[in-house]
């Protein structure tokens, strides 16, 4: 039966309509059905060995569209509906978008089942069904608030699967239940993400904004994702659903080996876990347990097999996000496994006496990254300035013990959604330029190079760079109800808010440019500067940051001596379908991270690949960035990671020393507790932040703030020889394929998992 016959079908069974008398809600719900119905037609990829992602995060966006696209039908289902009177685009809106993820390290996750699908490779994710995800994002009087964000409607992506387990904590016991969602590869059949969820969850013991009992645990278990560990009962619960994951993964991963008939101690041979950051750790010594206790393995044979098939990857260096647990926390939650981590820690001892790379510390506290490293066959950073770090200074402990088990995996991004679905124009003009080639192997972008003096394309490029930043300038008058020109400089930072990612450097440019042009300098073009981040409701300081932002915003935006020449948006819940409309419409990149902090960002190579220019530190992947497309393409200012991190060691970095040199940085941060800006925002915010500023900004702000100031300006100054600027577009795009995260996920299937 063709498309449109089925869709017909489905809507009559549904909603007793033809698809012209649906809502587009009830259109969604249809077309939802039937690609559901196609994917379950797709064959299971197959093969004598499989991955399995096991992670805290998923941040998989909408589905529709990636769906139809990896179906091979979005164009044939866009020209149905358009026949009907609906666009795809309309229909899509009503997709709720499941907030199952922080930022890039959720997101790379669901890069990574799209390509590992993609390129035909057995692979699962395993995960946890949040039903409330990351809190929503309000702003209420320049504040940002917290509210649940309930997006699992009746009809969803999710299939619950009947399967359920039991996970023990100690004594008691909670029954999950597993759903499914299939991730069907481009031109391929289907892998699947399984999410678990608690059988007895109480959505009702959410009362107001996102707060409810912690102590609950078998209520509570999946209500919401993590967004910081503020307090005692917030990072036992951390644990409990940390433990809770890993137990249904090994649950999972040991049924379907018993089902191929795989002896399990040949598991290495079938089967291969990918540790996704420190979160899933316990499912080193959850699977020793199950193999010694219910399969009769002797400790040395348990701990031998799962060490060859558990691998980790490390996604920071930032101490406070190093994951070490009370060892009276792991007692409490599961107490079954401290036996394990005793051993496990035991044997470490014997072999080796550096109390840099015990399991457990005098304190008594357990680092999971050790266990990760002792008891697993691979240890990979993810962009190369990144691994170097590691083996470097953060482990070079472990380096020196097992340099074998070091490697760089540099992330990318998937390009079924971040280019052929949010930038459907580009597309087709890469189509039309250079063939369709590089849909399957993105280093062919780089033909585009051949076109570096074709006037031709050069426009093209730049007329859908206008057409994206006009879609944009709609969108945002609706959702924002902010006015923006469209042919200012789109200049964009869309990330977490954190102070190793200085959005509050970006903060004291736009407070430098609103004072020069109350001093009478205007820039040549206007300029719009937008920001998206959610900060962790527990912290405070980035809290402020946000406050800070939403405050210059009203009063540049409001001042008619000011707002010809620049504006400044803050979007409101920022989140992976905001990222599409807003990638495309980008100009200038801000990835502006203290050097050696960042240990990759995946933002960066999304705005590249859709022809925006980077402004950035030579952090994480900009170096690659920088090294791909050469100086003249690229804006990097500030201090390289060596001195940054020699400041550290030698705590030397003062920040007021920084101030009082220059007249220039003293007059931004002194316009956070002015007259003015106190007149709007509120003075506890603001102080907190310019004390912090002036006193500590341990993520060195002042330090590189001079420099970009000049940089930035250069790079406004720059935009204005257009063909310059169109020419430098061309060579990010062309440049892009690196980062496709196909590329990425051949090199763990070469070097870790060997699949086939
Ligand atoms: C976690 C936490 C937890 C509590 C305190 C503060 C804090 C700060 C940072 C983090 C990040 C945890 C790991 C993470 O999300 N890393 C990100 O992984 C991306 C994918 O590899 C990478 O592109 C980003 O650079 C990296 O920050």
């Amino acid at each position: 039966m063709n498309l449109e016959r089925k869709l017909t079908t489905l809507t009559k069974k549904m909603y007793d309509k033809t698809i012209r008398q649906c809502t587009d809600a009830e259109v969604y719900n249809c077309v939802l059905q039937l690609t559901k119905e196609l994917m379950a037609d797709k064959p299971v990829i197959d093969g004598d060995k499989k991955v399995y992602y096991i992670s805290m995060e998923f941040l998989i966006g909408k589905l529709l569209s990636n769906n139809l696209i990896n179906l091979g039908i979005y164009d044939e289902m866009s020209a149905i509906l358009a026949k009907k009177g609906k666009t795809l685009a309309a229909i899509e809106e009503a997709e709720p978008e499941p907030s199952l993820g922080n930022g890039g390290l959720g997101r790379l996750a669901a890069c990574f089942l799209d390509s590992i699908a993609s390129l035909g490779l057995p692979g699962d994710g395993i995960g946890l069904n949040y039903h409330f995800g990351l809190f929503k994002q309000v702003f209420k009087k320049h504040l940002q608030n917290a509210e649940k964000n309930k997006w699992i409607e009746k009809n969803s992506w999710l299939t619950n699967t009947g399967v359920e387990f039991e996970v023990a904590f100690g004594d008691k016991k909670v029954t999950s239940v597993l759903y499914d969602i299939d991730v069907v590869g481009y031109g391929q059949g289907c892998n699947k993400l399984h999410l678990f969820d608690v059988k007895g969850l109480d959505e009702k013991l959410v009362k107001k904004g996102i707060d409810f009992d912690k102590t609950a645990t078998d209520k509570n278990l999946t209500l919401f994702l993590y967004p910081d560990d503020s307090d005692e009962a917030g990072n036992l619960l951390r644990v409990y659903q940390e433990y809770f994951m890993v137990s249904n993964a090994a649950q999972l991963i040991i049924r379907e080996l018993k089902q191929k008939g795989v002896d399990l101690y040949e598991m290495d041979k079938h089967a291969v876990i990918q540790i996704n950051d420190t979160h899933p750790t316990m499912v080193i010594p959850e699977l020793i347990r199950i193999l010694t206790w219910e399969e009769d393995f002797t400790i040395e044979d348990a701990i031998q097999v799962v060490s060859k098939t558990c691998a980790y990857t490390n996604h920071t260096i930032l101490a406070e996000a190093l994951e070490k647990w009370p060892l009276s926390y792991i007692e409490k939650v599961v107490p079954q496994l401290v036996p394990i981590i005793k051993e496990l820690n035991a044997r470490v001892k014997k072999q080796y006496k550096d109390p840099k790379v015990q399991i457990i510390d005098e304190s008594k506290r357990v680092h999971m990254a050790h266990i990760d490293i002792h008891y697993g066959f691979s240890v990979n950073g993810v962009a190369a300035i990144h691994t170097d770090i590691l083996k470097e200074t953060e482990l070079n402990h472990f380096y020196k013990l097992y340099p074998e088990k070091f490697n760089n995996k540099t992330n990318g991004i998937t390009f079924r959604r971040w280019l052929l679905s949010c930038n459907r124009e580009l597309a087709d003009l890469l189509d039309a330029t250079i063939g369709d080639g590089y849909k399957k192997d993105a280093f062919e972008l780089e033909k585009l190079l051949t076109k570096k003096e074709d006037q031709k394309v050069l426009d093209a490029i730049d007329d859908i760079k206008k057409q994206k930043k006009a879609t944009l300038v709609s969108y945002i008058q609706e959702k924002e109800g902010i006015e923006l020109d469209p042919n200012s400089i789109f200049d964009i930072q869309v990330k977490r808010l954190h102070e190793y990612k200085r959005q509050q450097m970006n903060a004291l440019y736009i407070i430098h440019k609103y004072l020069e042009i109350k001093a009478g300098k205007k820039p040549v073009r206007p300029i719009t500067f937008i920001f998206g981040a959610k900060a962790a409701p527990a912290y405070i300081i980035a809290r402020d940051i946000i406050h800070l932002l939403l405050v210059m915003s009203d009063i540049i935006n409001k001042d008619p001596e000011v707002s010809p020449y620049m504006k400044l948006v803050m979007v409101e819940n920022y989140n992976v379908s905001y990222a599409e409309k807003l990638i495309p419409a980008c100009d200038i990149s801000e990835q502006i991270s203290l050097a050696s902090k960042e240990a990759s960002g995946t933002g960066n190579m999304k705005f590249m690949l859709n022809g925006a220019v980077t402004l950035g530190t030579e952090d994480g992947a900009n170096v690659e960035i920088h090294e791909l497309v050469g100086d003249e393409n690229i804006y990097t200012f500030g201090k390289d990671s060596d001195t940054v991190i020699a400041h550290y060691a030698k705590a030397d970095y003062v920040s007021r020393d920084y101030y009082e040199q220059s007249p220039v940085i003293k007059e931004a941060v002194d316009f956070i507790v002015s007259k003015q800006a106190l007149k709007i925002g509120n003075k506890e915010n603001l102080e907190r932040l310019y004390n912090e500023l002036l006193n500590k900004d341990w993520f060195m702000t002042l330090l590189d703030l001079e420099e970009y100031i000049e940089v930035k300006d250069k790079c406004f100054a720059d935009f204005e020889d257009r063909e310059k600027w169109k020419r430098m577009m061309l060579v990010n795009i062309a440049k892009a394929g690196f980062f496709s995260s196909d590329r990425t996920i051949e090199e763990y299937n070469r070097d870790i998992w060997k699949l086939r």
